[in-house]
């Protein structure tokens, strides 16, 4: 077999399990994100912080992907939300077949919503559908302006652009160009959702806050 034919092959298989995702999450009218950024981007702060400062009125549940370790899950369950962890033992990019484990295993009917924390990589996870209603990408500033341009995937197909860290914009502390990516973005994505804020901070949450809750009761 080709190259090309196996790569094909491993894809349609991820299909066919983003699909049955898709159809269990609708069956249980649940809402579902896939959370992709580079590692380190503040991912699992942001949903920290979210979960923290939303509360009850949005139930979120958390699926967190890693390539070792449960340290992401154990920050989620902190909050007492629930989380559970795959590692994917060296892949980059987690597959709709490790998610569909996954849900099985959270209490999907007691949610609202569940999202997805992806290994951390702006490439391969944006290649692997996972079932989800939306992909939400993060960029933190320290990462540079220049990401959209470079990495312009993920970009095009995200609904929502987090962009993470502005605290660090604050006395200069790293160079970045926010309406640069704005621009750069939208070019890319015309009707992705832009947020700057702050997982340390909590600057800009509300918006984001907002959005979210939009998906699950649109107003
Ligand atoms: N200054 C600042 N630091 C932040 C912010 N958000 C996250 N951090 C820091 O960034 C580092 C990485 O944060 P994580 O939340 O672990 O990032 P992640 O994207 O989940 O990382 P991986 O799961 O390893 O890909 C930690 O030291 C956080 O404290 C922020 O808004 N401002
Ligand atoms: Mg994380």
């Amino acid at each position: 077999m080709e190259k090309a034919d196996v790569g094909r092959k491993i894809l349609s298989a991820n299909e066919t399990y983003a699909l049955k995702n898709k159809q269990l999450l609708a069956r249980h009218g649940k809402r579902c994100f896939n959370m992709i950024s580079s590692p380190g981007s503040g991912k699992t702060s942001l949903l920290v912080r979210t979960i923290t400062d939303i509360g009850g009125s949005l139930r979120i549940g958390v699926i967190e992907g890693d390539l070792q370790t449960d340290l992401d899950a154990e920050r989620i369950r902190a909050t007492h939300a629930p989380a559970i962890q795959i590692n994917t033992d060296g892949a980059c990019h987690l597959s709709a077949s490790q998610v569909n484990r996954a849900l099985d295993q959270l209490p999907v009917e007691s949610l609202d919503m569940v999202i997805i924390e992806n290994v951390g990589n702006l490439v391969c996870p944006s290649a692997f559908e996972l079932g989800e209603d939306g992909k939400i990408v993060v960029l933190s500033v320290a990462e540079g302006d220049d990401k959209p341009v470079k990495y312009p995937g993920i970009f095009a197909k995200s609904k929502v652009l987090l962009v993470n860290k502005i605290d660090l914009l604050k006395g200069a502390l790293v160079d970045f160009d926010l309406d640069r990516v704005r621009t750069d973005a939208r070019r890319l994505n015309h009707s992705i959702e832009i947020f700057p804020v702050s997982a340390k901070t909590g600057e800009g949450m509300q918006a984001w806050y907002d959005w979210l809750k939009n998906q699950v009761h649109p107003q």
